[in-house]
């Protein structure tokens, strides 16, 4: 390979299929056209910072109004500087004030089935009470919130009245341990912890009080603790420090008007793994990031007044931050908020609760459709699906096969999926198909959203040519753009604004087709270098579940005499192993990408190791496949058994 292709990646996926908008969806959609795409995404490329204040000026509340669009000071960013705003202001209040109190904001469905629902109006008024009720605990602004409980509507509300007061929350899922929330407790220095008694998980009741409590004898910053009533166990009380969330709401009054807060001011800090184990801490700030969270929802999901929009990821990831609390609420969305896991009682729980609410826009995750298509399309059958009209996909690439399962089984055939490329990091969506204007292909993200300029370079910070792939950067700051790490800032500077000068490098890889189309090919450190070509994990694998027997693949490189990397692929199977799939699946890569591509190992497994999020952890597999040692952090992995079970799969 030559000297010029130090950095680049081989491509060696070809997909063909291309699917139009239909016409109906188009005519009726915000964004009507290729046409009307391009238009926006010149407008704002032209002069970017005259395209964001005026949607700034436009989609925001302000009490008082920006004087500088942007002050970028490389890799610092402020954006609309001097004006004062509030989040939970512009996701409540401003729709309430514009006489829409009584819209729908939040449907709510229970694990064991319980629902609520509640318009904008008593959301409002929930807010506003618990607000008060951190203010009587004696939050300040700028004190930082643990927040640790289930998907459950007092998750949103705890998130907004820290917005409305201004507090800086800091969301925990609720399946880490005590360890976890006490390293991350500590890192922020947080001041008081939201938690409940408990949380329903596939039938059964998970005590979390009890974890915070073993997290709290660790985290010697936080003073108090609020515990919801969810579960109605025996929740240990601390008095003095613990108090109940109904008991206090009790005590305040229902007014507590958003505080105007400074557009820089810290919204949140959320926390992704780092591979070092250090808990790193996302930290995000309030116009910026309101606006940019809001009009991606607008523009990517073609809100109307009158869809039921259902995001099924937790809001202890950045999907749900962005696109179940800021984004959706801000646009003054009907969002359907659910507690529990996929597969209780039964493996239709979803279809179940489409049927229900007639949802019309599901977002979900390609490790969810993976399962679903595992499970079988008869818990598919027998729902009526009619009323979807967009569906969405995030957190990783999403095979094509399973793009055609959602589009086909899911869509039936009529809806345009979003294929929504984005990280914890640029706290919206930066790429992804605009349903009525661009055409989808399976397995592409297709076009950055207006305002976003990606650059895909090589090792020496060149683009690379069309149809190579490299790093994906961006060139230009965005106002969701994070604003650092949290009591890092070197780390925030090295990672991210380093490698590549004035630029912010995403850590993936990507290419661009004769289209212009963008396609992610994994993360950087994921490339596997056979015989000097540098393959994409995302192709390997895509290759593999495009074999009706597989559901699910991962595959890594492992050391290699003659090759440098040979490629190791980890299979999960939608029938039963045995000895000449393994073989046919290899020659299935060979014809469809090529001999270079095809797997030297393949091991048949009932499970991958992935985060809580649901991502595959290649980097625990490349330790497997190569027989070492498990060195880095594993505080992120979901199932510690998936991982001894594959070790013992090895001696
Ligand atoms: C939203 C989220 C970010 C990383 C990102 C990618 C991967 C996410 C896609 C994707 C291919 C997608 N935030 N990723 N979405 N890869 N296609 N549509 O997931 O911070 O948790 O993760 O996830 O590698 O860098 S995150």
């Amino acid at each position: 390979m030559s000297e010029a292709s130090e950095g680049q990646v081989d491509t060696v996926m070809v997909e063909q299929r291309l699917f139009e908008p239909s016409e109906d969806f188009s005519r009726q959609a915000r964004i009507k056209s290729m046409e009307d795409y391009q238009q926006l995404y010149d407008r704002a490329a032209s002069d970017p910072e005259a395209f964001w204040a005026e949607q700034a000026r436009e989609h925001l509340h302000w009490f008082t109004p920006f004087t500088q669009t942007l002050q970028w000071d490389n890799p610092l960013a402020k954006w609309f500087i001097g004006g004062t705003t509030n989040a939970c202001y512009n996701c409540v209040d401003a729709h309430v004030a514009a006489g829409r109190g009584d819209q729908l904001a939040i449907l709510w469905e229970g694990e064991p089935g319980d629902q609520r629902q509640l318009t904008y109006r008593q959301l409002q008024e929930e807010v506003s009470r618990f607000a008060g009720a951190l203010k009587q605990l004696g939050t300040q602004p700028g004190d930082v919130v643990s927040i640790y409980m289930p998907m459950t509507p007092e998750l949103a509300i705890a998130m907004l009245a820290c917005a409305r007061i201004g507090a800086v929350h800091s969301v925990i899922f609720a399946g880490f341990s005590a360890e976890a929330i006490a390293d991350r407790n500590n890192d922020a220095g947080a001041k008081i912890q939201l938690t409940s008694d408990g949380l329903h998980r596939r039938g059964k009741v998970l005590p979390l009080k009890e974890t915070v409590d073993q997290a709290l004898a660790k985290s010697p910053t936080v003073e108090k603790c609020v515990v919801l009533r969810r579960v109605g166990n025996d929740a240990p009380m601390q008095s003095g420090r613990d108090h109940w969330w109904h008991e206090l709401v009790d005590s305040v009054e229902a007014d507590c008007p958003a505080e105007p807060m400074d557009s820089e001011a810290p919204l949140f800090i959320l926390y992704t793994s780092g591979s070092t184990g250090k808990p790193k801490g996302i930290r995000h700030t309030t116009a910026g990031y309101n606006l940019y969270a809001k009009r991606t929802f607008q523009w990517v999901f073609d809100h109307r007044p009158d869809d039921v929009y259902w995001c099924t990821a937790d809001c202890g990831w950045i999907t749900g931050h962005s696109y179940i609390v800021y984004g959706p609420l801000a646009a003054g969305a009907t969002v359907l908020m659910y507690e529990g896991a996929p597969n209780h009682p039964a493996e239709d729980r979803f279809w179940e609760i489409v049927e229900k609410y007639r949802v019309t826009i599901l977002y979900t995750a390609p490790t969810a459709i993976r399962a679903f298509i595992k499970w079988g399309d008869e818990h598919v059958d027998g729902h009526d699906l009619s009323s979807l009209r967009l569906l969405g996909s995030v957190g990783e690439g999403i095979n094509p096969e399973a793009w055609m399962w959602y589009h086909t089984k899911i869509g039936g055939g009529r809806c345009p999926i979003v294929d929504t490329w984005w990280q914890t990091e640029t706290g919206g969506i930066m790429m992804s198909p605009l349903p009525g204007a661009i055409a989808t292909k399976p397995g592409s993200c297709t076009k950055p959203l207006p305002g976003i300029r990606p650059r895909i370079v090589g090792e020496d910070g060149q683009n690379v040519p069309q149809g190579r792939g490299g790093m994906l950067c961006i060139d230009h700051p965005w106002p969701g753009m994070l604003r650092g790490i949290w009591g890092d800032e070197q780390r925030y500077q090295e990672q991210y604004w380093s490698k590549v000068p004035g630029m912010y490098l995403t850590g993936d890889n990507a290419r661009q087709d004769s289209d212009g189309y963008y396609w992610i090919m994994g993360r950087i450190d994921d490339v596997i270098n056979v015989s000097g070509h540098r393959l994409s994990t995302i192709e390997v694998e895509s290759a593999l579940v495009s074999h009706p027997a597989v559901a699910e693949a991962a595959v890594v490189g492992k050391p290699d005499e003659i090759k440098g990397q040979a490629i190791a692929a980890f299979v999960t199977l939608r029938t039963d192993p045995n000895e000449e799939l393994r073989q046919g699946l290899k020659l299935h890569v060979r014809q469809e990408i090529g001999a270079l591509a095809q797997p030297d190992d393949i091991r048949f497994t009932a499970a991958l190791p992935k985060t809580r999020s649901g991502k595959i952890m290649r980097r625990l597999l490349r330790d497997i496949a190569s027989g070492k040692e498990q060195t880095g952090d594993t505080s992120t992995l979901e199932d510690f058994s998936v991982l001894a079970k594959l070790r013992d799969d090895e001696e």
